[in-house]
């Protein structure tokens, strides 16, 4: 039985979806480019059965995959649930079974197993396409994989046993050149473990290379960047313990006396080539981008000063209030003796934590990060709606050479999400495409999806749903090349 009485925060727009849809040809206004000929991936939690305890994190909720295909300018929408382990269990059971996020301690007796806390991840974080197979993404667990037209849930996978770590990140990274791709799990050999798995795949989806390592202290390790020559890995702030675990607590707190740290990993040197830097309080949940110039690794990411979690307890006590988030320069020089970083503010604008480039640049010198943010000179009464404060009403692109921002309003009534760059069929400048991304529409209880032509940052189309949808954590566009779709 459901009963989602107790959950304050899920009514109205954000209660969960709770059913499986298909619409065929969908609405549209605007005119859908008739060279886009691909599909738009999202990933979005969605509680089947209540959290227990009920002030358990949306991080910890069930994934549920949505597409859009384009094709010949017509949309079709299809979305399900991740079939995980974790989500047939419950379903059999009529009820929710798991306790707190990624602590197994207090799930139901009948499905604890602290030994493989991979058995109940979510698959609720990143569409990640590689080798032309999809797969939902968590970093508590391994890849599933997922039928690309059917969104039909295949299962984990460890990669043929070649994947040593019972984790695996929601962000590797492709390289654009080469076609291999990097990809972690941290937490690697078990619960708050120390260990870090890091391996690249080549083009046709076998590990080549491999590393296992430990962080200077256990912390989520988010994302990641890549360069032509480095593999750079952010961590820091929060921390976790077998102790907190057994106290039945949420795996993280957040310890703003910690510094941060960047592991910078050569990718042709072994383990003991890697060089960790130190950094101030700091939270990079997400990369941009980064390239290596000489002697120096370059990262351009969102930074946030403070804890930017509101449902992880701050150690040092206090009201959670949202730290200053902004676009950061972070400098490695491999030269130097000492091991700190430096950082540099790329531009004063506060965005959130999601940001995406022209993935056709990864890793090499670019131009264009793209951005959703607040526009404060925007009518918005979607900002006074309770939930929607943090959210975001523009689409933003910064031009980290001239230091221009342009940008997309979404609406007044309209919460954006992350967008992504489609490149443009047959070209290949730097941003020469559009951005895709949802908007959330409580005015009138429907999710749209905006296309956005990206070197002039207009709006040239919609799709309009006829349902709401749950807020997103990531999105992907994968070509009709890049998957085999029918
Ligand atoms: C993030 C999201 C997660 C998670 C850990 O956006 C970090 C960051 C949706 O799940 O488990
Ligand atoms: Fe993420």
């Amino acid at each position: 039985m459901a009963d989602f009485s107790g959950q304050a925060g899920m009514r109205g727009y954000f209660a969960p979806s709770r059913f499986e849809a298909d619409v065929y040809d969908c609405e549209t206004t605007g005119e859908i480019p008739k060279d886009l000929d691909g599909a738009f991936y999202r990933l979005h939690p969605d509680w089947l059965y209540p959290p227990n305890p009920p002030d358990d994190i949306p991080l910890a909720s069930d994934g549920y995959m949505s597409m859009f295909r384009f094709r010949g300018g017509v949309v079709d929408y299809k979305g399900r649930y991740v079939r995980t382990e974790r989500f047939e269990r419950q379903m059999s059971a009529r009820r929710q079974l798991y306790g707190y996020y990624r602590n197994p301690f207090t799930d139901d007796p009948g499905v604890r197993d602290p030994e493989h806390p991979q058995r109940r991840t979510t698959a609720n974080t990143t569409p990640v396409a590689h080798a032309g197979v999809l797969y939902a993404t968590k970093e508590d667990g391994l890849p599933h994989r997922i039928d690309p037209n059917t969104l039909e849930t295949i299962g984990p996978t460890d990669f043929g046993g070649a994947w040593k770590s019972q984790a695996f990140t929601a962000h590797p990274k492709i390289d654009p050149v080469t076609g291999e791709m990097a990809a972690f799990g941290y937490e690697a050999s078990g619960l708050c473990s120390k260990d870090v798995f890091l391996a690249i795949f080549d083009r046709t989806g076998a590990v080549t290379r491999e590393w296992r390592f430990e962080v200077p202290y256990t912390s989520m390790l988010h994302d990641m960047a890549l360069t032509r020559e480095h593999v750079i890995i952010p961590g820091g702030g929060c921390v976790t313990s077998l102790e907190r675990l057994h106290e039945g607590k949420t795996h993280w707190a957040w310890d703003s006396s910690k510094p941060s740290y960047y592991g910078v990993i050569p990718r042709d040197g072994e383990a003991k080539d890697i060089r960790w830097f130190l950094g101030p309080e700091r939270a990079v949940v997400h990369t941009a981008n980064a390239r290596t110039e000489g002697s120096k690794v370059i990262l351009e990411a969102p930074a946030a000063d403070a804890n930017p979690w509101p449902w992880f307890e701050d150690l040092a006590g206090g009201q959670f209030t949202a730290p200053r988030n902004t676009l950061r320069r972070i400098t490695f020089d491999l030269d130097s003796k000492d091991d700190r970083c430096t950082e540099e503010v790329l531009f004063e604008q506060p965005v959130t934590s999601f940001t995406r480039v022209d993935d056709r640049r990864l890793g090499l010198p670019y131009r264009y990060i793209y951005v959703q943010y607040f526009d404060l000179d925007r009518p918005s009464r979607a900002g006074s709606h309770p939930q929607l404060r943090y959210g975001a009403n523009s689409f933003g692109r910064f031009d980290i050479l001239t230091g221009e921002l342009k940008s997309c309003f979404g609406g007044e009534t309209h919460m954006l999400q992350e967008p992504s760059f489609v490149p443009r069929p047959g070209s290949s400048e730097e941003g020469d495409g559009w951005l895709i991304g949802t908007a959330h529409n409580p005015a009138e209880m429907r999710a749209e999806l905006m296309i956005v032509d990206a070197p002039t940052m207009q709006e040239v189309a919609r799709v309009i749903l006829p349902f709401r949808n749950a807020t997103q954590v990531h999105g992907a566009w994968f070509g009709a090349g890049e998957l085999p779709l029918a």
